[in-house]
């Protein structure tokens, strides 16, 4: 059954249609199944193919963007369960994030707040299209341990590496550590900018900011 079930959670985002991927999102949910299962084997599968589409020309704007509301429907649908399933039993440290300047996506920086909050992490999320100086400023105000700058076009990715520069200008580094993700980046361009860390999805990214506290399961 769960194959099927993914399936159509593919296709309902590929069809952009919010009402039956948050249909298909409580289905997944009164069938007992994992919501960030149901993100990553369906869902996403479906936002992910649809940006390929999009990518070689066979899908325009206007059906990508429907595309996002529907994944936006169904994580909306998930997402208090997957609150409840995090342990939240310890503090596990301050965390600003945000999407780059002049970037507007954030699914997958919302996807990322939810797992790291839900496991313990308090976060201070800026939304999309942020300043370094808006980083910065937050991550003073509520002392913050870590910075998370989220980048999905590879002209935004720039914005990442501003964000380390006005950290380390402002003396923050490096007893604020600062990590990134969004589908472009890799750890070369990681290592490039001198980011403490970088992960390719949100469950990474949990296990990235734990070791970073010291806290983690993983070397690294
Ligand atoms: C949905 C989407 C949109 C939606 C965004 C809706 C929203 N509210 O987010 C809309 C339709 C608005 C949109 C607009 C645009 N988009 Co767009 N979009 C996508 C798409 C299809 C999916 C992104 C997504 O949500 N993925 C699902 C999530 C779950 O995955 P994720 O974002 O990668 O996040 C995970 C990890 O990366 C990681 N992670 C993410 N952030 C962080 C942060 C930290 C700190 C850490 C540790 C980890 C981490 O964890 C996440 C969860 O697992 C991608 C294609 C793709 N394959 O990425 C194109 C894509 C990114 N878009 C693209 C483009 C070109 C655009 C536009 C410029 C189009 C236009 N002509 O206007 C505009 C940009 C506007 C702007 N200024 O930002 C291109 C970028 C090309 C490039 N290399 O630069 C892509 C790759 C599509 C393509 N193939 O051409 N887009």
């Amino acid at each position: 059954m769960p194959d099927t079930l993914f399936g159509a959670m593919l296709q309902s985002i590929v069809d952009g249609a919010p009402d039956t991927a948050a249909e298909l999102a409580q289905q997944a949910l009164a069938n007992g199944v994992d919501p960030l299962e149901a993100v990553n084997r369906g869902f996403a599968v479906g936002i992910t193919f649809a940006g390929d589409q999009f990518g070689c020309g066979e899908m325009f704007l206007p059906d990508l963007l429907a595309s996002a509301e529907a994944m936006k429907a169904a994580i909306k649908v998930l997402e208090p369960e997957m609150l409840k399933r995090g342990s939240r039993r310890e503090a596990l440290g301050k965390i600003v994030l945000g999407t780059a300047r002049g970037d507007i996506h954030d699914i997958g920086k919302n996807l990322v707040a939810t797992i790291l909050s839900a496991s313990g992490f308090q976060i201070f999320d800026l939304g999309t299209s942020v300043t370094p100086e808006q980083f910065v400023a937050k991550a003073k105000e509520v002392d913050a341990d870590i910075v998370g700058v989220s980048a999905l076009l590879t002209t935004t990715m720039a914005g990442q590496k501003a964000v380390i520069e006005a950290l380390d200008r402002n003396g923050l580094r490096p007893r604020v550590k600062a990590i990134i993700g969004g589908a472009a980046v890799t750890s070369k361009w990681a290592a490039e900018i001198g980011a403490d860390g970088y992960s390719r999805n949100a469950i990474d990214a949990l296990e990235l900011a734990k070791n970073l506290m010291g806290k983690g399961t993983a070397l690294a």
